[in-house]
């Protein structure tokens, strides 16, 4: 049932996911004061590295438990790692029963330094900036997107040794899909399924922003408790730029729902949006290096860098095209003795002008068409429409509205349209609300193959209080009515240059224009 729904989303939403109290057994962690060095916090494994339990390492210096060198080190890092930043490999050395070498990892948090230990791992002979150089190396020449996207999967799969890698791509809907991919041949391929956006909560989208990679080597482990668990205040410490953080048990049951038992993703931002993640599995659990991970970490700034490039100029190819688009129309408007009727005659240049499948011009009861529009009655709806919304020159009112929803300002019952014509967008041309344009977007039809069923993520019990992610990852065909591809930033701004524009051309002054009052 819908408030059901509606309720485990926001459930799902409002886990603190960096508050865990908890990390993963794949490595320790001891928290100190600075410039004291007492130890506050330790991870109740820490017995295994340094033989009594977590409490009672809690007081000591740090120099009771790590030689000078390591002390220094550490306090080196420390001072370097910004608070909030991510930890960075601070010094390696032999500790533990067995002598075994691991890897320091420090930030600050919480007026406390961090430190999380890890075993070093096999790859440490290759450094983070070798193995990321040769995974850049690979990427700078090749030109087409389709192949950029899949050799990104393609050389994270070779360095990292994960059985499926995945670029996944978020939509504007916050649902994603798979784009490339990259798998051991006898795993049934994800590439082009679309997963809702309920299986990546907006908090844990938001502190991917901030945490670009994370591991979780073996989806069986056991959390291990932070000693003591909150801090002194009461307030649970903050995770979220801890390597080892104890991750969802919500997101661990969808991983073991999907055959995974190793995963590693890395965050793509764009403009400061997620833009995607890589997405690795492995059946297997599968441990993933510092050295590795940093590499990865060093990788995924290329990509993000490199799709922001690429990006940008699309926007502004497009934004190119429809200005010279504007100007041509400017040209024609300033030569025209009546510009405003002028207007109604050059609807081709003004529909390229703000790019659409479509254009109306409304005056008074008039209509001057190009391009997709509606049928009389469907323009008529679309004016009902603009005075629902209340939109106009002056009193604050908006001069431009917009939608990419036909059941927004369609009547035709369930959201349908049987001219193809979902999206519009209108641009007030006077004060009295007598002139309009209008910019048709067609539907866009998709061919969506949904993993799993998009409208049942949760898995709710009897009480209504269960909150799972699906079980069913099969796919299945879906198509998506009543919407457009929706309007963009980009778009709102061309559709505001040209009404400047029209304003200056069609003022006052321009004898026998309508458009005189805008
Ligand atoms: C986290 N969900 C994630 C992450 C991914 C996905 C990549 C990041 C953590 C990681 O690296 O493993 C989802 N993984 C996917 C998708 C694919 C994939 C879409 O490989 C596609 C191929 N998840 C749900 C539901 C909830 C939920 C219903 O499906 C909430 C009730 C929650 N997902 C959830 C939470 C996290 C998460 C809370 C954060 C985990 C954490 O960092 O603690």
């Amino acid at each position: 049932d819908v408030a059901g729904y509606e309720q485990a989303l926001a459930q799902c939403a409002s886990e603190p996911i960096q508050h865990s109290a908890s990390i993963q057994p794949a490595g320790y962690l001891l928290s100190c004061s600075a410039p004291d060095w007492i130890v506050r916090h330790a991870s109740a494994n820490c017995e295994q590295l340094f033989g009594e339990p977590a409490a009672q390492l809690v007081g000591l210096d740090l120099s009771q438990l790590l030689d000078d060198a390591m002390v220094e080190a550490i306090a080196n890092a420390a001072v370097d790692s910004g608070v909030g930043h991510r930890p960075f490999g601070a010094a390696a050395g032999n500790l533990g029963p067995h002598a075994e070498i691991f890897e320091f990892g420090v930030h600050r948090e919480d007026d406390l330094v961090h430190i999380e230990i890890e075993p070093q791992g096999l790859r440490a002979k290759t450094g983070a900036s070798d193995l990321s150089q040769q995974m850049i190396a690979r990427l700078v020449n090749v030109e087409d997107e389709a192949e950029f996207h899949r050799a990104i999967a393609e050389q994270v799969r070779l360095v990292t040794g994960f059985d499926r890698v995945m670029l996944y791509r978020f939509l504007h809907d916050d649902s994603g899909e798979v784009i490339a991919e990259a798998r051991a041949g006898d795993l049934d391929p994800y590439l082009g399924l679309r997963f809702p956006g309920s299986d990546i909560p907006p908090q844990a989208r938001a502190l991917y922003l901030r945490n670009r990679i994370r591991v979780i080597p073996d989806v069986g482990y056991a959390p291990v408790p932070l000693v003591p668990p909150t801090l002194p205040d009461g307030r649970p410490l903050d995770l979220s730029q801890h390597a080892l953080r104890s991750v969802s048990p919500v997101h661990i049951a969808y991983l073991k729902n999907m055959g995974v038992a190793a995963s590693m993703s890395i965050s793509i931002v764009v403009d400061d949006r997620l833009w995607g993640l890589i997405a690795c599995h492995h059946r297997t659990p599968r441990a993933v290096p510092p050295a590795v991970r940093g590499a990865a970490d060093l990788f995924g700034m290329f990509v993000s860098m490199r799709i922001a490039a690429r990006e940008l100029q699309l926007t502004m190819a497009y934004e190119e095209q429809a200005s010279a688009a504007r100007d041509h129309l400017e040209t024609k408007l300033v030569h025209a003795r009546m510009p405003s009727l002028a207007l109604s005659t050059e609807l081709t240049l003004v529909q390229r002008a703000v790019p659409s499948d479509g254009v109306a011009m409304l005056r008074g009861d008039d209509w001057n068409t190009t391009g997709r529009v509606p049928s009389r009655a469907g323009l008529d709806e679309a004016r009902d429409w603009l005075r629902r919304t209340g939109a106009g020159i002056g009193n604050g009112r908006d001069a431009i509205v917009m939608t990419g929803d036909v059941a927004d300002w369609r009547l035709g019952g369930e959201g349908r349209c049987d001219d193809g014509l979902a999206g519009v967008l209108a641009v007030a041309l006077d004060s009295t609300c007598a002139e309009w344009l209008l910019f048709f977007r067609r539907e866009q039809l998709e061919d969506v193959r949904w993993a799993g069923r998009p409208d049942a993520p949760f898995q709710i019990d009897a009480t209504g209080a269960k909150v799972g992610p699906r079980t069913s990852f099969a796919s299945w065909r879906e198509t998506s009515v009543g919407h457009a591809r929706p309007w963009t930033d980009t778009d709102r701004r061309l559709a505001e240059r040209l009404r400047l524009m029209l304003k200056h051309r069609c003022g006052a002054g321009n004898a026998g224009t309508s458009v005189g009052s805008l």
